[in-house]
């Protein structure tokens, strides 16, 4: 067990979706939590995260900071969300262990398991197949951090943990509707058809795939508990072990915004993998498991968006 009482804790990436989670849920703890504003430090630059790490000499950090997108910006941009993200982790992990951070949890997501992982997806299958090709470039970035951690444990000892997130939302979620997740722009596509009065609302591709969901609060929580409980060489998978196929998505979508009219299908869009429902046994048999049902998560997430409407325009 890692006490996190009296600690200081660095949130690395604070401003997004992940990390304000990580800051409320860590609020509720004995800790300090360290944050760094972008203006301050620019976490491709590794001399600037490295005087950054010495100055503040955290005890632990969750690195939450990543270059993410929904389906077509990863497509779109291969070399940034490669890129980024490698530089990131390089310059974290390096600066973490040459000024003596003893623990990091490092973020990934599901897309590094095979694009035909037998489902549901076992840690143990990472490597064991070829990518999705819609979003190889960040699977690989994020990868090379899950054996960043490895390496650094194996070489000398450092208790660097990894966690694999599923498909996540919440409050802080990027709404765009070229970059963003499909859940952050089915509920905005609803709620304009509805102001538009429109019959009709297109969904990307043929709505079959499956996607997994987890409200990134529950995921918060799910993360220092690991933090706290876990340390092992062996990435862990962050889920609801629960999914849905996008039409039904959609249509769930619609119930909640109060929207009517037909669903219509934009077939030149990408599907991506076909189903990626991860296990969540891991988590499950430490006894962890998420709070927020979908439909509920959905609801505050709809309620969260029209508070904060008039602020992104
Ligand atoms: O969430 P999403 O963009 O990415 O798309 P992935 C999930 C599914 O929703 C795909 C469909 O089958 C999309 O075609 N979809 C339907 C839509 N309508 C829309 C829409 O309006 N917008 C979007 N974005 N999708 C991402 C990876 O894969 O998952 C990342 O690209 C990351 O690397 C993330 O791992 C968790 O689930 O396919």
């Amino acid at each position: 067990m890692y006490s996190l009482s009296q600690k200081k804790i660095w949130v690395a990436g604070h401003r997004g979706m992940v990390g304000s989670a990580l800051v409320r849920r860590l609020q509720s703890e004995d800790c300090t939590i360290v944050t760094a504003a972008r203006e301050e430090l620019d976490l491709t630059r590794q001399d600037q995260v490295e005087a950054f790490v010495r100055a503040h000499k955290p005890d632990a950090l969750i690195l939450a900071a990543a270059k993410v997108g929904g389906i077509l910006a990863n497509n779109a941009l291969p070399a940034d969300f490669l890129y980024e993200n490698l530089i990131i982790e390089a310059n974290i992990f390096q600066a973490a262990h040459r000024y003596d951070v003893n623990k990091i949890l490092f973020l990934g997501s599901s897309c590094i398991y095979p694009k035909f992982a037998q489902q549901p997806i076992q840690e143990d299958s990472l490597l064991s197949g070829s990518l999705e090709p819609t979003n190889e470039w960040y699977a690989i970035a994020k990868i090379a951090g899950i054996k960043l951690a490895e390496a650094y444990r194996r070489q000398h000892g450092r208790d660097y943990i990894s966690a694999m997130p599923t498909n996540l939302y919440g409050p802080g979620d990027n709404f765009d509707l070229q970059s963003s997740h499909v859940l952050p722009a089915l509920i905005r596509k609803a709620h304009q058809a509805k102001l538009a009065r429109s019959d009709e609302v297109t969904i990307w591709g043929t709505g079959t795939p499956r996607r997994e969901f987890l409200h990134v609060d529950d995921c918060a929580d799910a993360l220092i508990f690991l933090l706290k409980n876990y340390s092992d060489v062996q990435h862990v998978n962050v889920g609801s072990g629960e999914d849905i196929e996008i039409i039904e998505l959609m249509r769930l979508v619609c119930r909640v915004t109060e929207f009517h009219g037909a669903i219509t299908h934009d077939l030149s869009k990408p599907d991506g993998t076909p189903r990626k429902l991860m296990s969540n046994a891991t988590l499950a048999n430490m006894g962890w498991k998420p709070r927020i049902s979908l439909e509920e998560g959905i609801r505050s997430v709809y309620e969260w968006y029209l508070e904060t409407e008039n602020s992104r325009r």
